[in-house]
Formats: structure tokens, C-alpha cells, sequence
């Protein structure tokens, strides 16, 4: 076992600091068994777990762009983006490389670190477009920051001249557990998005893998999709966890909101189980009160989406965010340039 990245490494010695089991071997009572623990319980366990990896008051700023937007061929019921639903986002074409680098230069001069890509496609096609997104990472890393992509599906030779261009991580959620998938897309499969984590894996880029919450699931569906997480060969180096935006025009406009404390069960639940990941609160951080924002923390959530927008939809301003996280001592997390990709 290794920790890498931000995690439980000594700043002046680089070595690790502490060492807790990474278990690849849960099973779905298992993991409800800890998501239903009496709250304060949870909450403490799960603080534990970070303070014994994570030693400081960091969170991670990372922020969002769709450089391409809408027009999506794919039926995720959640997703404004999908051509299939009529939600009033136009589809644009890929933005050009000049521009995005003007947008994650504002990004890193607003405090961010990480800049993430998003790109409405079902998949990445070879060509021009694909050279152009190789030209976007290769600038975003030149600027010092990380640099993340989300594409859709790619194929291992895709990730690996991603991983030439320099990227540091490939978002791809799994969005839910296996068995509610085919309630909320039909144009893919499971096993494709976990092919998808191989070729990223493979390819030695970091993954970034988690889902959302609130579209109809069970919790023994939320464990699955924790316990399937959890128990690829390495835990994903980032977990972001959702909760739905409903955008009207999806299928899924009318469900209710989840509650906060759902939303603290689930990044607690994912702290303990992955304890050196970065966990991430990621959309519907715009709909949470302050108070349940640092309840998140406390649970384990140590990175976010900052700055105004997401990828469609709205995210808190950054003054209010900068504000909130000087409110609460925490500081902005260091980029982790060149970290290797091994739990
Ligand atoms: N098309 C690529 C894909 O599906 O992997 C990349 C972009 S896609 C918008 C990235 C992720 O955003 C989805 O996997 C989903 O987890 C999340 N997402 C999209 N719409 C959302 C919504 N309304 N609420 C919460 N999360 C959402
Ligand atoms: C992730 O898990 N959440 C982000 C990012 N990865 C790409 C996207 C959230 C999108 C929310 C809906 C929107 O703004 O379009
Ligand atoms: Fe397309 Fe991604 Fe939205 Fe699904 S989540 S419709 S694949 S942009």
C-alpha cells in the first residue's frame, strides 16, 4: 500500500505519515451497515478516518467548464445536455483552445488548482476535436494547474495521449448502483463506464469516479455504487458525490431534493471506505445552506466546484465560497503536480 498524491505525505520528507487498510473487498450490508450508523457516530468515524490522512484544513478548488455544450446523443434522465430532453440548452460547438486557456487562467488567478474540461459527447472520436482537447490539457498544465477531462468514453489509446498531453485526471461517474443504472440511461451500459475506468486506469492517469444522489435510488443502491467504487483494483483518486440538480425538461425534474443529511451520509460513508481519495461536493452546492456545507467537511468532503457556474447549471459565487472557507480556517489545497497514481 501506498499513499499518494495529497494525501499522507510528509510536506518536508515526502514520506507517508500514517497508514490505514484500503479494503477492496466490500460488501453492499457491509457498507449500509455504515451508512445507516446513528449520525454522530457516522460523523465521527468518518472524521477519524480523514484527520488520520488528511492532516490539514485543505480543500481542494477545482473549477468546471463545458467546452462543449448540449447536444449530447445520450438519454441520461438527469443530464440537461442530452439532446433528448428539451431543457433550453442549445448545442454549441467545442470551444476553440485560446479561449478555454483564457478561462482557466481566470480560474487559477480566482484561487483554483484544478481545472476540469467537460465535453457533452457519448465518446471521444480521433481527429481534429480530440487534438484540440490534447491542446486544451497541454496548456491548462503549462498554466501550473491540474488538469482533468470529461468526455465520455474513451478508448486506452485515447487515455494514453491524454496521459502524454499531461492530464492529470479522467472524470467518468458511474453515477449509481448497477442495478438502478437502466432506470436512468439506456444508451450505455455499466460495463461500459468500468471500461472506460480500465483505459484510464491503464493509461496511468488519475480517476475520478463517483455519482449522484436523489434520482430515485435506494440506499442499498447508493452502497452499491460505493462498494462497486470502492472495490475496483485502486480506489479512485477523487469521488465526486452529487446530489441531482433537477432541471426541468429531464425526466427527473420533479424529484424531491435529497436532504442534507443524506447527502453527509453518503460523503461520510465514502470517507471511510476510501479513506486517501479526495471526496468531492460536487453539484447541488448552490441548493445547500452554509451550515450543510460544513457538514460535508466534517464528514469528509475535501474538495469542491468553485466558481459560478458548473457546467450548465449554477454554483455559488467565488466570494461567497472564499468567504465561507475563511469563516472556517480551511485553506485552498496545493496543486499535486506529477503525482503518481497508485492506492
Ligand atoms: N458526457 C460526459 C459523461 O457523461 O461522462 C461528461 C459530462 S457529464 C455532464 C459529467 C457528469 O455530470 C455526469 O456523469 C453526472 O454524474 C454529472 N451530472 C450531469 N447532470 C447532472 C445533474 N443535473 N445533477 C447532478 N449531476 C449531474
Ligand atoms: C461531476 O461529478 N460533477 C460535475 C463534473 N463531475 C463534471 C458536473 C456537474 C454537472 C451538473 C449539471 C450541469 O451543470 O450541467
Ligand atoms: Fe451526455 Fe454526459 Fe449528459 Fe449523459 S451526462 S447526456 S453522456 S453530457
Amino acid at each position: 500500500m501506498s499513499f499518494t498524491g495529497h494525501a499522507c505525505v510528509d510536506e518536508h520528507t515526502t514520506a507517508p505519515v500514517c497508514e490505514l487498510p484500503l479494503r477492496h473487498d466490500w460488501t453492499v450490508p457491509e457498507v449500509k451497515a455504515v451508512y445507516e450508523l446513528p449520525l454522530m457516530d457516522l460523523l465521527f468515524r468518518a472524521q477519524t478516518v480523514h484527520r488520520a490522512v488528511w492532516k490539514e484544513n485543505k480543500v481542494q478548488l477545482c473549477s468546471l467548464l463545458s467546452v462543449k455544450t448540449g447536444g449530447c446523443p445520450e438519454d441520461c434522465a438527469y443530464c440537461p445536455q442530452s439532446a433528448r430532453h428539451d431543457t433550453g440548452v442549445k448545442a454549441e460547438k467545442l470551444m476553440q483552445v485560446s479561449e478555454v486557456l483564457v478561462s482557466a487562467k481566470q480560474a487559477r488567478e480566482a484561487g483554483a488548482t484544478r481545472f476540469c474540461m467537460g465535453a457533452a459527447w457519448r465518446e471521444v472520436k480521433d481527429g481534429p476535436q480530440f487534438d484540440s482537447v490534447l491542446e486544451m490539457v497541454k496548456g491548462v498544465k503549462a498554466l501550473g494547474m491540474e488538469a482533468c477531462c470529461t468526455l465520455g468514453m474513451i478508448t486506452e489509446s485515447q487515455a494514453k495521449r491524454l496521459k502524454a498531453a499531461g492530464l492529470d485526471a479522467y472524470n467518468h461517474n458511474l453515477d449509481t448502483g448497477e442495478s438502478h443504472y437502466g432506470d436512468i440511461i439506456s444508451t450505455r451500459t455499466y460495463q461500459d463506464r468500468l471500461r472506460t475506468l480500465e483505459h484510464v486506469r491503464a493509461a496511468g492517469i488519475g480517476v475520478c469516479s463517483g455519482g449522484i444522489i436523489g434520482m430515485g435510488e435506494s440506499v442499498e443502491q447508493r452502497c452499491e455504487l460505493l462498494a462497486t467504487l470502492a472495490n475496483q483494483p485502486t480506489h479512485p483518486e477523487s469521488v465526486p458525490v452529487n446530489a441531482l440538480v433537477a432541471v426541468e425538461g429531464t425526466p427527473l425534474a420533479e424529484q424531491r431534493r435529497v436532504e442534507t443529511t443524506e447527502l453527509v451520509r453518503m460523503i461520510a460513508t465514502a470517507r471511510i471506505m476510501m479513506p486517501a481519495s479526495m471526496v468531492r461536493l460536487s453539484a447541488g452546492r448552490a441548493q445547500l445552506s452554509e451550515e450543510a456545507q460544513v457538514l460535508c467537511m466534517l464528514a469528509g468532503a475535501n474538495s469542491i466546484f468553485f466558481g459560478d457556474k458548473l457546467l450548465t447549471t449554477a454554483n455559488p459565487e467565488y466570494e461567497s465560497d472564499l468567504h465561507l472557507l475563511e469563516k472556517l480556517g480551511v485553506r485552498p489545497l496545493e496543486p499535486a503536480l506529477d503525482k503518481p497514481v497508485a492506492q
